[in-house]
């Protein structure tokens, strides 16, 4: 067991946890699609802020992307999101120029009233070589946006997939009754360059100190 009133253990376990939370931070970012152009056909976004656009979202509908969609009253979209018509197949590209890796995450809405199996979301994950290394789908659901039954605007949901080896490209086909989808929130790492420089050790045992008076601070107030 932990000895909390050891000095030495508790900032040892801070540092470990201070460590994770950094890699984690450097490994991962999250596209809230939050700088859309309403009618533009691609969307970039640009991890490290270098100039050079990282991950590039694409769609082949000559009206382009829009920006809102679903409304508030939703769980996983946060407008502005990605959206645009689900009657093209696939509907959405999304290339990874410094590759992607591990997984990727994102939610969905579809422009639906009702929440039916034919009315879905869907993923396929490709590398280098055009070959298919995941896919994923999944059906609209309404959310609980109000507890305890207040549903949200529309089905929507959150697709999450694992794969291995390095992904070039993904292609998004969702199917809906009104012909359109909003994707929001696309988690991932996205080939190193978002990554900043990681801390020194000085660094890190500042951080985890600071952690274990956080941690200590909450304890006393609870
Ligand atoms: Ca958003
Ligand atoms: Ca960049
Ligand atoms: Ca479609």
């Amino acid at each position: 067991m932990n000895n909390p009133s050891n000095p030495f253990r508790a900032s040892a376990l801070a540092m470990l946890v201070g460590g994770m939370l950094v890699c984690g931070y450097a490994s991962a970012a999250l596209i809230t699609f939050d700088t859309v152009v309403t009618g533009s056909t691609s969307f970039g976004f640009d991890g490290d802020g270098d100039g050079t656009n990282d991950v590039i979202f694409t769609t082949t509908d000559p009206s382009g992307f829009n920006t809102f969609g679903p409304g508030t009253n939703m769980t996983f979209i946060h407008e502005p999101g990605l959206e645009g018509t689900s009657l093209l197949n696939p509907d959405l590209r999304v290339d990874f120029l410094r590759r992607a890796t591990g997984s990727l995450t994102f939610g969905f809405a579809l422009d639906s009233f009702v929440s039916d199996p034919a009315y879905f979301a869907s993923i396929r994950v490709f590398d280098a070589s055009a070959t298919e290394i995941a896919n994923a789908a999944q059906q609209g659901e309404f959310t609980i946006t109000v507890p305890p039954s207040g549903l949200s605007s529309y089905p929507e949901g959150q697709i999450s997939l694992a794969f291995a080896g390095e992904a070039a490209y993904a292609t998004f086909d969702f199917t809906s009754t009104f012909g359109r989808y909003i994707i929001d929130d696309l988690e991932g790492t996205f080939g190193s360059t978002e990554r900043p420089p990681l801390p020194e050790p000085a660094t890190l045992a500042l951080l985890g100190l600071g952690l274990a008076g956080l941690g200590f601070s909450r304890r006393k107030k609870a």
